[in-house]
């Protein structure tokens, strides 16, 4: 008897207590996307993939698709792990360009009933406080009712409307079927919670980029050495560790966004936190391949300060107004009374008291922003001041689209930095790209012939060509 003892006590500690991955998917809900309704990325199957390790893959669709997980035991957040690293998520981002944000939600079982039916508290990533993340989103998905792929209707509570748009690469339907899914409504269906902005850059159709966030979102950060059982450290630039993305319970907020302090958590909720197209790559979807739970090692210590500065287009005016967003935060929690100093290295930069950037001057600006009294506390954001001379060269007759008719390139001449928004004959808007700049090569081979409209849109003021696929 003593020795059986002796054994499950190693056994428990060993493999339990240290180390746990995902033990049980308890509900998985995708959004519509051009992943959904594959075996390998896109069923209950697939999300079975991400227990016991870091290898599985599935893939959570558009804005709102989540899945719910537990681990054998509950997770601690134990003051001695390692950064304050309660758990790490596996995603796949291959770089830093390549995120798709997936934001964390942690639940006690306070009633013990074994369910996820507590009380949700969302972690709060870096872009938590953002002006333009909203709380509180809802969108909803309408089932195109066809065998095959189709664009996938939504609208949501702020007014706004579109798809997720079917591509070639992807022939199945996108909206969840019942063959898949047989308790989602197959008329329409809504998902909600707080969304963020992807910070996209579709100006290169061949490197389309979704920068990562600084820290606190899923399938956001590459991985590291793939035997390590210790996390990142989501306050340094680097990767540290096993990689991948790094959460402390403590960062959780209730409804109100008040901190809140857990001991342990039982339930994991990982959901889709854009809605956004990447063009020819399709909707933004979180995907992940695990997680894991990470144990108490008080001699693992690092960086726990950090600030940043909320990304500006990665082209800006002079003379124009910028307001900057720059944040502070020790162990992830938002620090509201840290002085924070902010430079520029550009002559004619200038920001306001009320942190308004403006520039009288073109070139590269990098601005830092650092604690002001831990000056090695710092971040920096570079971008490309430029004259806005294509606000007097855009006009009607300088705009060229060129072959056209065209079949599987196009280019546009006579724009610098525009936005381009396609739309087929039927008025339906097809393909939307950002901070287009001459002669870049758009990728068309993917649209059916017939007419098409292209509005081109730079500082306010549009020009709308047609253009004929053949
Ligand atoms: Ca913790
Ligand atoms: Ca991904
Ligand atoms: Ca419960
Ligand atoms: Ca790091």
């Amino acid at each position: 008897m003593k020795k059986i003892y002796f054994l499950l006590i190693v056994f428990s500690s060993t493999f339990s207590i240290h180390a746990q991955y995902i033990s049980e998917i308890i509900e998985y809900t995708p959004a519509p996307g051009q992943f959904i309704n594959t075996e390998s990325f896109g069923s209950p199957s697939a999300a079975q993939s991400v227990i016991g390790g870091r290898n599985g893959t599935v893939s959570l669709g558009a804005f709102g698709g989540y899945i719910i997980f537990k681990f054998t035991n509950p997770v601690e957040n134990n003051p001695d792990n390692p950064y304050g690293i309660d758990f790490t998520v596996f995603g796949n981002p291959a770089s830093t360009t390549n995120a798709e944000p997936g934001i964390v939600s942690v639940m006690k079982d306070e009633n013990n009933n074994g369910l996820p039916d507590d009380t949700w508290y969302e972690l709060t990533g870096s872009d938590y406080y953002f002006s333009n993340t909203v709380y509180n989103y809802e969108i909803t998905y309408t089932n195109p009712q066809q065998s095959t792929a189709e664009d996938v209707p939504w609208t949501d509570t702020q007014g706004e409307n579109g798809f997720v748009y079917a591509n070639n690469y992807h022939t199945q339907p996108y909206y969840p079927t019942s063959d898949f899914f047989p308790d989602l409504n197959q008329d329409n269906y809504t998902l909600h919670g707080t969304k963020i902005k992807a910070a996209l850059d579709l100006s290169d159709q061949t490197n389309i980029r979704s920068y990562q966030r600084v820290f606190g979102y899923a399938d956001n950060h590459i991985r590291g050495d793939a035997n390590s059982f210790l996390p990142d450290n989501p306050y340094t630039p680097e990767v540290e560790n096993a990689g991948g993305d790094a959460f402390d319970i403590s960062w959780a907020v209730d409804a109100n966004g008040n901190y809140i302090d857990l001991t342990e958590i039982d339930f994991v909720k990982v959901q889709c936190a854009v809605n956004a197209n990447m063009a020819w790559l399709g909707e933004v979807s979180t995907e992940i391949s695990g997680a894991l739970d990470i144990a108490p090692d008080a001699s693992v210590n690092g960086q726990e300060n950090l600030t940043l500065i909320k990304d500006l287009p990665q082209t800006i005016y002079i003379n124009q107004a910028y307001p900057l967003e720059v944040f502070a935060f020790n162990k992830g929690r938002l620090l509201n009374n840290q002085a924070i100093n902010i430079t520029t290295d550009l002559s004619g930069a200038v920001i306001d008291e009320n942190n308004i950037l403006t520039c009288s001057q073109t070139g590269t600006l990098t601005i830092t922003a650092s604690f002001s009294d831990k000056p090695e506390i710092l971040s920096r954001l570079t971008v490309t001041v430029s004259e806005p001379e294509n606000v007097k060269n855009f006009n009607e007759n300088n705009i060229l689209i060129y072959p056209n008719p065209a079949h599987s390139k196009l280019q546009i001449s006579g724009t610098n930095n525009a936005s381009i928004r396609m739309s087929d004959s039927s008025g339906k808007e097809i393909m939307y790209l950002q901070n287009y700049s001459n002669h870049k090569t758009i990728d068309i081979s993917s649209l059916k012939p017939g007419i098409y409209f292209l509005k081109i849109i730079e500082n306010n003021s549009q020009i709308t060509k047609k253009l004929i696929i053949n």
